[in-house]
């Protein structure tokens, strides 16, 4: 059973969180063309090939889908707007189609008492900047503080929070080191400079945000804990390494910085010259810190170049992304974000939840994995806020089953369900349970 929220500190909120081109529907409102449109065009990169050009048609009904927040007794809403959206060829020329509909959806926010808590990047770069690089060129980093002017000169008065970047590892290592995300690129240079550019774009971003004279800014940072394969020190290292570059490299640049120096000594020679006098602005100071958290993975020391290491199938009952659950993760990194990091500042988990084999039958969906899932990760929260971290929020991703990247529409993650053919939502098992332990009524 899930927590009430009468058994959370006083103030504490509850959220679901998405992003714009997983539910809105590209195709529509003028739009222009971005770098998952042409990494999903491109033969085996997305399950089927799909896109996000229809999506969940978020972008005509998003009245009822933020009903359902209301009526689920949500508190904050996550969302994100689409660069592409906004600015077709990224720089320059305005859609003020797009910037209309982020202006109706935030007014449709409050008006059904939602808080609006935005991000400016979940991941779709217009294409015009991926032709000049992209996360690769320094200039992105300039190009980005002005959409985030052009964004928050919008709406930048009604937003509760905002964060220019979800996921920044995502961001630059999932998808210049590993090749599984747009642009695809598996290249050690091209990493470490997107894992530079991505922290300045960060800081660019908040800076200017500042300038417009908004507050409430944070960071959202995807953690994975990461376990040695055994007891050899061999894997104990391989584990530290992966720690560093996936947890603690944005961390370290934001709160303190500095990059860790175990990263450097890999990535150090392919960075791009003078980053650092870049740190100063990649540690402007945020409000909060947020942090995505779903899984650990089993590391142990692997022949090849750095950083020498691979995954290990672990033991533990997993998704349908086949990633372990391991709530205990989440403590880990809400204590251990606050005592290095961030201190007393608040950290809200931005996302947490799970892809499960969801089936309508009969106008249910019995998503009790799902319940069980929410219900462990929140009990670690409960117990990191009674260890006095200063944990005030809490979001599920995701409000709606949606494109899932790489697996197209394969994954569901959503607290509701939606039929890809006819665009029906259909509220699952977890919803019901979790309006219940929102629910204000003793
Ligand atoms: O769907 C993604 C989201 O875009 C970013 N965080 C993880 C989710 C599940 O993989």
């Amino acid at each position: 059973m899930l927590p009430h929220r009468s058994e959370f500190p006083e103030g504490f909120l509850f959220g679901a969180a998405t992003s714009s081109y997983q539910i809105e529907g590209h195709r529509f409102g003028g739009a222009g063309r971005t770098h998952w449109d042409d990494f999903a065009a491109t033969p085996g990169n997305v399950t089927r090939a799909e896109n996000g050009a229809t999506a969940c048609d978020h972008y005509h009904r998003w009245a009822e889908d933020f009903d359902l927040m209301q009526a689920a007794g949500f508190d904050v809403y996550r969302f994100s707007t689409s660069w592409a959206r906004v600015m077709p060829e990224g720089r320059g020329a305005v859609n003020a189609e797009g910037l209309d509909y982020y202006d109706r959806l935030v007014d449709g926010m409050l008006a059904r008492g939602l808080k609006p808590a935005a991000t400016l990047y979940h991941w779709e770069l217009p294409s015009a900047l991926a032709d000049l690089g992209g996360w690769r060129n320094r200039d992105i980093a300039n190009w980005f503080a002005d959409y985030t002017e052009v964004v928050m000169r919008r709406i930048g008065d009604r937003v509760w929070s905002a964060a220019p970047i979800n996921e920044p590892w995502c961001v630059a290592w999932l998808s210049h080191f590993l090749g599984h995300h747009a642009p695809g690129l598996r290249d050690i240079r091209a990493t470490a400079r997107a894992m530079h550019h991505v922290g300045l774009a960060h800081g660019r971003a908040i800076e200017t945000m500042r300038g417009l004279g908004m507050g409430n800014l944070g960071a959202v940072c995807n953690m994975e804990y990461a376990a040695p394969a055994d007891d050899s020190a061999a894997a104990a290292a391989a584990a530290s390494l992966y720690d560093g570059y996936y947890n603690r490299w944005f961390l370290s640049a934001m709160f303190k910085g500095e990059y860790p120096a175990d990263v450097l000594e890999g990535l150090g020679p392919h960075m791009p010259a003078g980053w650092q006098a870049d740190m100063a602005t990649i540690a402007a100071p945020v409000d909060w810190v947020g942090i995505n958290y779903y899984t650990r993975k089993l590391i142990a020391p692997a022949p090849g170049p750095w950083p020498a290491h691979r995954e290990v199938d672990g033991p533990l009952p997993k998704t349908e992304m086949g990633w372990e659950i391991y709530p205990e993760g989440l403590g880990f990194f809400l204590r251990r974000t606050a005592r290095d990091y961030s201190g007393d500042l608040p950290i809200y988990i931005t996302e947490n939840g799970m892809a499960g084999a969801d089936r309508l039958v009969a106008g249910r969906v019995e998503d009790a994995a799902r319940i069980d899932y929410l219900a462990q990760h929140l009990r670690a929260v409960q117990s990191a806020a009674a260890d006095g971290v200063p944990v005030q929020g809490y979001f599920t991703w995701s409000l709606l089953d949606n494109y899932e990247w790489a697996l197209g529409y394969e994954k569901r993650f959503g607290l509701i369900h939606v039929d890809f053919e006819t665009l029906q939502r259909t509220p699952k098992a977890s919803y019901h349970a979790l309006s219940r332990a929102l629910s204000r009524k003793a």
